[in-house]
């Protein structure tokens, strides 16, 4: 049973401007693996933060390669939760009645879109989309080859997925469309990150000192969980759709 109090309901009902965060605890029970979790497997002995960077790929870009593989067909099957599908429904309330709403994810997995949230702003970018590891262009299409990692059909260098990597700046429009979201909302609704990897995990801390008020939906503490007022302990796929329920 999921305790909303009345208050937070009222807060939520006159709010012109809503900012939500979300981490990989909102897709966990779409069957996506969290980064805390050990990974499963082939994978179970590298830890993320060894592969998912410039020089893990620079050093063994095949390794790399596979890894995001097997994490793009595991998102492929991935279907969107009742949490992906609550957001969907607090944005379109809120739209209704001419609020502003921002979701701001830090999953590469596209579960949002997916589910049909309108508007994301990926702030680590997304496994699904190719690039260049020179220059940086889009690829959608490429040769296959035996070699296994494809190769730029512009000018011959490695492929990469289209993600953030740790030590790699993050996209700059659309960190500063999550630092204006953040600053200006009435309600900052944090979900299912462990508020560990930064420039991220300052957003809700962010929100706190610009006066917004902040709501952690999480399985367990984090840094977080202190500083804020409304602090729900559960599953993001149980406890997103009550509370959007409450507000509707
Ligand atoms: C950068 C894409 C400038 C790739 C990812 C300041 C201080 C300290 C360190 C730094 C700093 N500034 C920069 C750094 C370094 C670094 C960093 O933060 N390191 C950490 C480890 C300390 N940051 C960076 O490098 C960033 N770049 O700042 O550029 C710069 C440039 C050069 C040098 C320095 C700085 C880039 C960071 C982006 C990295 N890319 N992803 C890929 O996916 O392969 S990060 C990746 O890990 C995810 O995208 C995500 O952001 C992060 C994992 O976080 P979470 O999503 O929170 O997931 P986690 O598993 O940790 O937690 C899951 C949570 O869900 C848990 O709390 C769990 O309880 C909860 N949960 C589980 N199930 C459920 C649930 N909750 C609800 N319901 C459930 N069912």
């Amino acid at each position: 049973m999921v305790n909303v109090p009345e208050e937070l309901i009222a807060i939520f009902r006159s709010a012109r401007r809503v900012a939500v965060l979300t981490g990989s605890g909102i897709s966990a029970e779409s069957g996506v693996p969290t980064f805390r979790d050990a990974q499963t497997g082939l994978w179970a002995r590298y830890r993320p933060e060894d592969l998912a960077t410039p020089q893990a790929f620079r050093r063994d870009p095949r390794l790399v390669w596979e890894w995001y593989k097997w994490r793009r067909e595991l998102v492929t099957k991935a279907k969107p939760n009742r949490g992906h599908e609550a957001l969907v429904e607090l944005e379109k309330y809120l739209a209704q009645r001419g609020c502003l709403f921002a979701l701001i994810t830090q999953n590469v997995d596209g579960l949002h879109q997916r589910a049909g949230s309108q508007q994301v702003i990926e702030l680590h970018g997304n496994i699904l989309r190719t690039k260049c590891f020179d220059e940086g262009t889009l690829v959608d299409k490429w040769e296959e080859s035996d070699e296994k990692i494809p190769r730029c059909p512009q000018c011959g260098g490695l492929l990469r997925p289209d993600v953030v990597w740790f030590g790699e700046n993050l996209p700059a429009i659309a960190l500063e469309a999550a630092w204006q979201a953040t600053q200006s909302c009435d309600i900052f609704l944090c979900i299912g990150t462990s508020t560990i990897v930064e420039p991220a995990a300052s957003l809700p801390f962010m929100a706190l000192q610009y006066g917004a008020s902040v709501i952690e939906i999480n399985l367990h503490t984090t840094p977080l969980s202190t500083s804020v007022r409304y602090v729900f302990r559960g599953p993001a796929g149980v406890i997103l759709p009550y509370l959007v329920d409450c507000i509707l």
